[in-house]
């Protein structure tokens, strides 16, 4: 610890911190533009400058690290006047007639701080010339007139997204954000996660879905978690009026500290299927509107007399999860329970956890890894932000070896891409533990006594050249910190062995060592780990039952899942919005979506949280839990599932916390 004296208060700070930090620690505010908590220290606005005893000149406090005996005064006359200088000088640079910006009044940094140091005008001339105006991404405006270089979009793509998209191009007053080399934002590599928007200080991005809709001061923000995916992102859903204006990452968010991906910030909220709104049930062969006491009454007969398959969508809640399943295998004695997913992202990891319970390890790990091993999971298409967390140290020379018979954007930047035949991973990985324990890597030893088979058979069997093999096996036995995530690619092939044998080589290399456990399945939705707990995880084949009851919620569902459910004589499906799936349904019972619900999540590395509701459904929808609760007691049961007993039938294959 080291002690400073801010404004004569005395603190103790760790080491390292900055003075901009330190203040805050204190309660202290010291102004700044350019500073953000997330990003690494910049130092280009000035903005926060402040006196230290003993140098003459004024300090900028974002770079300026604490040491012992500092004595700073962040509120002097002389500051103020110099702030109000650099302020004036950055009004003055460009275009900020602040009335004509969406952000003033309240929303921007740069106003705010001229407020702050008390400033009504700016006197220097506004001497700004043309910048252009970039309109071609689909979600959010460059204006570069309303730039002040502070360059936190820049740091946000690289140290946020590990995307890299964003730079500053020409020098001095004519420097400009640009994308790649200086293309159209929407033509650019830019993955849309919307990063650099929630970072600038000033109207320079611009939020096109939300534009000119609110000032933040005006909206409710409700803290929540992203239901994208299993990464499970803290969010703020920013609402008016019922109605979803923007998502925001939460900053102090544990898994993404404020990032989010496209899906999470842009999908979500911007729907553009039809909504049900009122219970369907088909007459004459079309479906039409009911009552609810109709269409549930209708639901419950056939229910009471016929047996049910039933299938619910790991994007429910683990409360509506356990009361589906207390529902429909409890008290029903239905033979066929199971989730959308079908157990394929989660059944094989669950089953290999009967012997190894929470061998997987956190999420964070991905963050501090010097060697990332990939197999069969494209976290630049699903799993976003799982992804990001190791792209930003790529420049800082972080190795990816991808495994994936298909060509994905991640091979552009892997060090090493192998491309083996699809369904042969488990010979590809008892050769590399091969090739490490021939080559004497080993940091524990597996007693290998077939490597030469086994490298042979590889060859012979994946595809994957001895060269390729050999470069990938000496990578990941070199590393210091190595990390193995695996995806739909290998659990898909519903082999406990492959688990295994993954396991074992993250054991060979040091990846799984003591409390280490650096190796990671990145699942599937966001409640894929409740429903794997729960044992919701069969395959779905609904041949034989007379009623089937799709509880799909909001879901997307699948063409699979459309022709499975073509012939069930007699079809329940829960939803919210129109699908082929409800069109050959007999009921149509309508329910809330995501952000009409609250409950709970487990995310990919077993943090357990709960959403909140941001909005009222529409009059005649129900809760997708409600609606369970009101079928069983139509039929005289009472449904008595606890999801908290619910996830602990099963061992986890992640700390539950
Ligand atoms: N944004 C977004 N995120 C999502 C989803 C979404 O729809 N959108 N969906 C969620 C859901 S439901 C799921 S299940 C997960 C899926 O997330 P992942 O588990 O990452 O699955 P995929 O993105 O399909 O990537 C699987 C990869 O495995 C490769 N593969 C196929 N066969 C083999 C093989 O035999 N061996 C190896 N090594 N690789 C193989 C495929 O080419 C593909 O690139 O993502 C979740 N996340
Ligand atoms: N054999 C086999 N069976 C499986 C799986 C498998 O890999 N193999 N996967 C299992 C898993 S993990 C799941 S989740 C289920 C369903 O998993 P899949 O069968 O893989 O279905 P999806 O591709 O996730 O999505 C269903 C449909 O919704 C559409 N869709 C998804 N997201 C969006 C979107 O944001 N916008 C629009 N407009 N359309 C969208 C997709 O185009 C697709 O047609 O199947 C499970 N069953
Ligand atoms: S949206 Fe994301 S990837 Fe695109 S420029 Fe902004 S921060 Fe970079
Ligand atoms: S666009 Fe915004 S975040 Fe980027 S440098 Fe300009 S003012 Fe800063
Ligand atoms: S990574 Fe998943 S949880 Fe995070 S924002 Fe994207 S979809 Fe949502
Ligand atoms: S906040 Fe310190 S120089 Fe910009
Ligand atoms: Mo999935």
């Amino acid at each position: 610890m080291v002690q400073i004296t801010i404004n004569k208060q005395q603190i103790d700070v760790p080491e390292g911190t900055t003075v901009l930090r330190a203040a805050e620690m204190a309660g202290i505010n010291i102004p700044h533009l350019c500073d953000h908590k997330e990003l690494t220290p910049y130092g280009g606005c000035r903005l926060c400058i402040v006196e230290v005893q003993g140098i003459r000149v004024p300090m900028a406090s974002c770079t300026l690290p604490v040491s012992n005996g500092l004595v700073v005064e962040t509120e002097t006359e002389a500051l103020k006047k110099s702030r109000q200088f650099v302020l004036s000088m950055l009004f003055s640079e460009r275009n900020h007639f602040c009335p004509f910006c969406q952000v003033s009044g309240g929303d921007c940094e740069l106003q705010n701080a001229a407020y702050h140091e008390e400033m009504t005008h700016w006197p220097i001339q506004p001497g700004w010339s043309d910048f252009p105006v970039d309109t071609s991404h689909p979600y959010f405006v460059l204006d570069n007139n309303r730039c002040i270089l502070c360059r936190r979009c820049v740091r946000a793509c690289a140290e946020m997204a590990g995307n890299f998209t964003l730079s500053v191009a020409e020098r001095g007053a004519k420097s400009m954000i640009v994308a790649d080399t200086d293309i159209p934002l929407g033509e650019s590599t830019c993955i849309k996660c919307g990063s650099c928007v929630q970072v600038c200080p000033t109207g320079a991005l611009i939020d096109r879905t939300s534009a000119y809709q609110s000032h933040d001061k005006n909206l409710q923000e409700i803290k929540s978690v992203c239901v994208g995916c299993s990464v499970g992102c803290s969010i703020k859903i920013m609402v008016r009026d019922n109605r979803i204006v923007r998502i925001e990452g939460n900053w102090d968010g544990a898994v993404n500290h404020g990032a989010m991906c496209e899906h999470g910030r842009y999908h979500e909220s911007n729907e553009n299927r039809v909504r049900i709104t009122t219970p369907l049930m088909k007459k004459n062969g079309k479906l039409e509107p009911v009552s609810w006491d109709e269409a549930l009454s209708a639901v419950q007969e056939k229910m009471t007399k016929e047996g049910v398959a039933a299938l619910a969508s790991t994007r429910l809640s683990a409360e509506t999860l356990a009361a589906f399943k207390d529902l429909f295998e409890s008290k029903l004695h239905s033979k066929l329970v199971t989730s959308i997913e079908e157990g394929v992202p989660t059944a094989a990891v669950a089953k290999f956890a009967e012997t190894h319970e929470g061998f997987e390890g956190k999420l964070d790990a991905l963050k501090t890894a010097d060697t990332v091993l990939c197999v069969g999971a494209n976290v630049n298409r699903s799993h976003m932000v799982a992804g990001f967390l190791f792209k930003r140290n790529l420049n800082a020379g972080v190795n990816l070896i991808n495994i994936d018979p298909d060509e994905t954007s991640l091979d552009e930047v892997a060090r090493v891409a192998l491309k083996p035949k699809a369904g042969s991973d488990h010979l590809l990985i008892l050769a590399l533990q091969a090739v490490i324990a021939k080559e004497e890597l080993e940091r524990k030893s597996l007693n290998i006594k077939d490597a030469d088979a086994r490298i042979k058979k590889a060859i012979a069997e994946t595809g994957i050249s001895e060269a390729d093999l050999t470069k990938a096996a000496r990578m990941l036995a070199h590393a210091i910190s190595p990390m193995i995530v695996f995806g739909k690619g290998v659990t898909a092939q519903r082999d406990e062995k492959l688990i295994e044998a993954l396991y074992q080589l993250a054991v060979q290399v040091g990846a799984v060592d003591g409390e280490r456990s650096n190796i990671l399945s990145l699942k599937g939705e966001a409640n894929s780990q409740s429903a794997a707990l729960m044992g919701l995880d069969q395959p779905f084949n609904p041949n034989g039952e007379k009623v089937t009851y799709l509880a799909v919620g909001d879901d997307y569902v699948s063409k699979k899942l459309v022709e499975k459910t073509s012939k069930a004589e007699y079809l329940v499906v829960q939803a919210s919005y129109e699908s082929k799936l409800t069109e050959q349904a007999d009921v149509v019972l309508p329910v809330s979506i995501w952000a009409e619900q609250e409950g709970h999540y487990i995310n990919l590395d077993g943090r357990m949280r709960k959403t909140e509701k941001a909005v009222n459904a529409p009059e005649n929808v129900r809760d997708n839990l409600d609606v369970l609760t009101e079928l069983a007691k139509r039929m005289k049961l009472t449904l008595d599932a606890d999801w908290k007993k619910s996830i602990r039938e099963r061992k986890s294959s992640v700390a539950l916390n």
